[in-house]
């Protein structure tokens, strides 16, 4: 498929999906969101991607958050639809059993921090600030931010953030463990490819099981998410990968997983 508001790049294993409106602050208008929800179909479908890296171009803004001009319209209908195709789209991500790595090469507002949020590992380029302004502008973070920044780094913190809209730099993110690396903007792509290459030696199988387990069992009781986990570790003992990884292991020779 053509995209006009993104790029869709397939390198190696790596599944990469760029925001390509720089001139616009990378804004998620509804046609955006849309081809990222395409990009995301095109690489769940493909068995040769084993993990994804979702980024933008320029490196002044990874993404300014909702289309302010769209959203102005102040309709009601047209607002719950798109809180909910946010909801949609940024789920996909979460729960389609492949890992994906943000590279946060600018500031991520509004809609485009909570998009970072439904990544699994974040980069973060120390020029780079996150923020909810949306309580400003009379909304509310509704593209996730009240359930995915509460459970990232808990109910006091986001609560600070989400009522003052406080911008929050790449140290303090990093010290509250929002994102995983800081590095310079320029090593932003690079350090994502680093991070998608490590992901990418692992059995796609097995990452796929772990993060079932981490992102259900997150949400049960402890008695359950372990019995969860036991069952999912069952299904990983009987997959060909996990015989792979242990032949590989007792004759010292790096594994050679198929996602089987
Ligand atoms: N949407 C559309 N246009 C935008 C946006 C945006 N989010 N942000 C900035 N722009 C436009 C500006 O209007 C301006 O346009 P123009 O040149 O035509 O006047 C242009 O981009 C450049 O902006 P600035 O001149 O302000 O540039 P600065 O570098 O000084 O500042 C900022 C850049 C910091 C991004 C500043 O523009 C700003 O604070 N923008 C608002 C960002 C914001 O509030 N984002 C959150 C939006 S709400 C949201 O994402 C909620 C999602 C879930 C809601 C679901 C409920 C329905």
């Amino acid at each position: 498929m053509a995209y006009e508001n993104i790029i869709l790049d397939k390198k190696g294993k790596v599944g990469w999906i760029t925001i390509n409106r720089p001139e616009a602050l990378n804004v998620l208008s509804m046609a955006t969101l849309l081809e990222i929800d395409s990009a995301l179909n095109e690489i769940e479908r493909d068995e040769n991607i084993w993990a994804g890296v979702l980024t933008s171009s320029g490196v002044k803004a990874f993404c300014a958050g909702a289309d302010l001009k769209e959203l102005g319209a102040l309709d009601l209908v047209w607002n719950m639809n798109y809180s909910k195709t946010c909801h949609r789209v940024f789920g996909k991500i979460e729960k389609m059993g492949k890992a994906f790595v943000c590279g946060i090469n600018g500031f991520a507002l509004g809609g485009g921090f909570e998009l970072t949020l439904a990544c699994h590992l974040r980069v973060m380029s120390d020029r780079a600030y996150l923020a909810l302004p949306e309580l400003g502008l009379g909304a509310v973070p509704g593209a996730g931010g009240t359930q995915r920044l509460t459970r990232l780094i808990g109910k006091s913190r986001a609560l600070y953030y989400i009522l003052t809209g406080e911008r929050i730099d790449a140290n303090t993110a990093l010290s509250m463990g929002l994102v995983h690396k800081v590095v310079a903007p320029e090593q932003v792509p690079s350090e994502c490819e680093k991070l998608a290459s490590l992901l990418c030696q692992k059995s796609p199988f097995a990452i796929s099981l772990a993060l079932q387990a981490i992102n259900s069992g997150s949400e049960i009781d402890l008695e359950n998410g372990l019995d969860f986990e036991t069952a999912l570790t069952a299904i990983a003992t009987a997959s060909q990968d996990a015989r792979e990884g242990l032949q590989a292991m007792q004759s010292k020779r790096p594994p050679s997983f198929k996602g089987r």
